[in-house]
């Protein structure tokens, strides 16, 4: 795919199939600014419509995954303008349009709109000594990209609650323990390189089965079970209809591998 030259972001090709996306901005701790924001979300839907990409590594430095939103954007906002202009709502984009899996690979800081965007991804992996943490309260205000509903659903209410209101920082140790993060790693390589190996699992699968997958986990977090599992059967049944379906079950009794058709 051509992508154009970013100035905040850069994009990769790391393994078959594996879209990285680098957050830039290290002067500002990748303080997530409209324009990189602008970047993002435009790498993003290339990459989701890239025919060669399966799956999508998001990534900072080894200093900081994202040191939050752009505090000095932020600062002379009024109600009127954010009102009108809906601002954040760029950042919904990433959770709900991108279909294709991203995982987040979470080095140092990851801060108020750091630890949301971490946390819109898919999965979420991170390093032990990562720092999450959503400061908003002090500097007088709230979460405003999901950190309240996504913190609170990960690692439960009472210690989300205390972290919200108190402004405390975790560690990337903790997030592992609380189920935030679904692996941990000793390193910010090791962090990014497993990342990326699973990633390129992911992208060696069936395109259409993985995009099904994504999609009836996803739903687990709007429905009740009863209409989730009864959502996931329909999807389940659809795939009867694919080409992929029959090419893995057949590879699989004639003990073949594989050679899957997206389709
Ligand atoms: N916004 C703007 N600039 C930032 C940010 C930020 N969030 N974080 C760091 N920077 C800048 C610093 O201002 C500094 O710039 P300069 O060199 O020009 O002074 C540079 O990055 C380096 O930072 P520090 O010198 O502070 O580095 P330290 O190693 O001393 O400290 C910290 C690192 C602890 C991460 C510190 O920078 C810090 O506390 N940053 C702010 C963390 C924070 O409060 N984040 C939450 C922001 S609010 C938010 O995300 C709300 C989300 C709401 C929804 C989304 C809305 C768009």
């Amino acid at each position: 795919t051509e992508l154009p030259a970013y100035e905040y972001i850069k994009i990769s090709t790391p393994k078959p199939g594996v879209g990285l996306i680098t957050l830039n901005r290290p002067k500002a701790l990748n303080a997530l600014s409209t324009p990189l924001f602008l970047e993002l979300n435009d790498a993003l839907r290339k990459l989701d419509a890239d025919k060669e990409t399966g799956a999508i590594v998001i990534t900072g430095s080894e200093r900081a995954f994202a040191a939050g939103a752009d505090i000095k954007e932020m600062k002379d906002l009024t109600f009127s303008t954010a009102y009108t202009t809906d601002f954040i709502e760029l950042w919904s984009s990433l959770s709900h349009q991108i279909k294709k899996p991203i995982i987040s690979a979470v080095n140092g800081y990851a801060l108020g709109g750091g630890c949301e965007l971490a946390m819109m991804a898919d999965i979420l992996y991170c390093s032990a000594g990562a720092t999450f943490g959503q400061p908003e309260i002090k500097l007088g205000t709230i979460p405003g990209a999901g950190g309240s509903q996504r913190l609170t659903k990960a690692i439960g209410k009472s210690r989300a609650m205390e972290l919200i209101l108190t402004g405390d920082n975790f560690s990337g140790k903790q997030a592992g323990e609380w189920g935030l993060a679904a692996k941990v790693f000793e390193t910010a390589q090791e962090c990014l390189d497993g990342a990326v190996g699973q990633a390129e699992k992911i992208a060696s699968y069936s395109r259409l089965a993985v995009k099904a997958g994504k999609e009836v986990v996803n739903k687990s977090q709007d429905l009740g079970i009863r209409e989730g599992v009864e959502f996931e059967r329909r999807v389940f049944h659809s795939l009867f209809g694919s080409k992929d379906q029959k090419i893995g079950m057949t590879a699989f009794a004639e003990k073949k591998k594989p050679t899957w058709s997206h389709q």
